[in-house]
């Protein structure tokens, strides 16, 4: 099985007291931060842009995790600075150049994610797998924090893991983003997720950060 990751979602952290969250999250191990990029088009909501990946660059070593909801993509990625070894979901329902934007995120030394919304099959996957490094499943519809997640999306994280392996593909991730809670965060782990987007149902929530971090981390082993 692959290493487990955390990547904590930024949009549900307080601009307050960001430089503290991560000194933080570099202390803890974080492995990337989940930025969610949206443009009130793809998804009815609007969240962080282009300018807070350049400053949480210039605040952090952490890589930045690139969860772009926004229609054609591939026109889009040169707004957005892409670094290498950062990570970049563009969402499959978004684009009709699908391979065009993953190649692209692929030639700027990043690594390429195709985010699949969940009711979207994975086979439209089947002619991108040499262009993929990861695939995120979705388990709530997205747009908004908070929500509950879709049961039928556990299952397809195991027919996903399968599907990759079946294929050769078992060094592709496989990412999971909407209440992943520390319960459902075993759950999908059990199923074969490996990069673990943490929101208001598991880290930031009440308690201390640190150990819900530390929970997090136990769950997801
Ligand atoms: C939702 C977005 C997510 C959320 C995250 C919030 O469209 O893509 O990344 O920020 O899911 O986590 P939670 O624990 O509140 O569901
Ligand atoms: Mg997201």
């Amino acid at each position: 099985m692959l290493l487990s990751e955390i990547s904590p979602s930024m949009m549900c952290a307080d601009e307050d007291g960001l430089s503290v969250l991560l000194d933080m999250f570099e202390e803890n191990g974080i492995e990337h931060l989940h930025m969610d990029i949206m443009d009130g088009v793809f998804v009815n909501n609007f969240t962080l842009g282009t300018d807070d990946c350049r400053r949480m660059r210039r605040r952090t070593a952490i890589p930045l995790d690139l969860h772009l909801m926004i229609t054609e993509p591939e026109k889009k990625l040169a707004w957005f600075d892409i670094q290498p070894g950062e990570m970049v979901s563009v969402h499959v329902e978004a684009t009709c150049h699908l391979q065009k934007a993953l190649a692209e995120i692929r030639a700027r030394g990043a690594h390429p994610v195709a985010a699949l919304n969940p009711a979207t099959p994975l086979s439209v996957l089947d002619y991108v797998l040499d262009d993929l490094d990861g695939v995120l499943i979705m388990t709530v519809n997205p747009g908004f924090a908070g929500q509950k997640l879709i049961p039928a999306t556990l299952g397809k994280i195991a027919d996903c893991r399968r599907y990759l392996d079946d294929r050769g593909y078992g060094h592709v991730r496989i990412e999971v983003d909407g209440n992943v809670s520390i319960p459902n965060a075993e759950k999908m782990r059990a199923a074969g997720a490996d990069i673990f987007v943490a929101g208001t149902s598991s880290i930031f929530c009440d308690g201390d950060m640190g150990e819900n971090i530390g929970r997090f981390r136990e769950a997801i082993r």
